[in-house]
């Protein structure tokens, strides 16, 4: 499994309250992050310090004393000099709104005032944190290859004169997949397949991409050694699952989908196929 995002949350300068910083350092945790807390009063180079021997991927400042824009801006400044500017700065706390644009161009990536909810300063940190700051040693091999590419048909017996007359391919596996509202037809080309899908319910994905866009691609199929720590990976990387848990697919794989808003429009799937199948195709 990847190593979790480490995170410096600091509370640099003179303030002496740090209820806030406490509740996003708990907060961060609990989204799977690895939280270090620099504790009260600390100088932008006691921080810039910490995060270096803490190897930290992001740094969380917070204040509440009004000195945000000296204190962040010298915090970047050191990471700069150390160049360890890799390392993602971002700033929350009692921060007036004129002074947000000031923070950024000052190098802050984000400014969070009270009242954000916890999952979108993650999701930020997952976003936009440098992954060549995580361990890349520690980040297993996420995809083995492609597993099949799904084709939205409104009828699979009317497409098979192109697939299995003009290309000269073989259908060698249909079957429903009640779950996923489709009939689907296996085309084999080498090591991966195309996957027809014929809808089964009208309100059914399949269905729906038809009504949408007309037959066409309709998804890309990822071959993954295990799914639920390419679900695990790809959520903490910041993108959305359609199905937080694995589901059956065809022929007792498991799947997974990442939604298209988060990947360029493009239906993605994990797929993992079972020892059976890795070995033998079914006809
Ligand atoms: N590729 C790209 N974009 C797609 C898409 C696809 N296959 N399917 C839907 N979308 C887009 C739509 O165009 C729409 O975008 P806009 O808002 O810009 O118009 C958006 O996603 C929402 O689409 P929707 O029609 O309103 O449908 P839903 O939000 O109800 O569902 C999705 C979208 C992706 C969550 C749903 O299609 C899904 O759960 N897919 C995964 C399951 C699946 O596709 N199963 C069939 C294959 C099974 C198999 O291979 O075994």
């Amino acid at each position: 499994m990847s190593q979790p995002i480490r995170v410096l949350v600091a509370k640099p300068g003179l303030d002496g309250h740090d209820r806030g910083a406490l509740v996003i350092a708990q907060g961060l945790r609990d989204q799977g992050m690895e939280v270090i807390y620099t504790g009260l009063r600390q100088t932008p180079t006691e921080i810039v310090m910490t995060a270096l021997q803490e190897d930290v991927a992001c740094i969380g400042l917070s204040s509440l004393s009004g000195a945000h824009m000296e204190l962040f801006s010298a915090v970047v400044q050191l990471l700069r000099q150390q160049k360890a500017d890799d390392i993602l700065v971002i700033g929350g706390g009692v921060i007036p709104a004129e002074d947000v644009e000031a923070l950024k161009a000052a190098g802050i990536a984000e400014v969070f005032t009270p009242g954000t909810r916890i999952e979108e300063v993650a999701q930020f940190i997952r976003r936009h944190v440098r992954l060549d700051v995580l361990p890349q040693d520690k980040l297993p091999p996420l995809v083995l290859g492609l597993d099949h590419i799904g084709i939205a048909v409104t009828r699979i017996d009317e497409v098979l004169p192109l697939y299995t007359g003009l290309l000269g391919l073989s259908v060698t596996h249909q079957e429903s997949i009640a779950d996923q509202g489709v009939k689907t037809a296996f085309v084999p080309l080498g090591a991966m397949e195309i996957e027809l899908l014929e809808p089964m319910v009208a309100d059914g994905p399949v269905a729906k991409f038809l009504h949408k866009h007309g037959p066409g691609v309709h998804h890309i199929a990822f071959a993954v050694a295990d799914i639920n720590t390419a679900i695990r990976t790809a959520q903490a990387a910041g993108f959305r699952l359609v199905d937080e848990q694995a589901k059956p697919g065809g022929r007792d794989k498991q799947i997974a989908f990442l939604h298209p808003k988060d990947t360029s429009g493009v239906l993605i799937e994990f797929c993992q196929r079972t020892d059976k199948e890795r070995g033998v195709q079914e006809s």
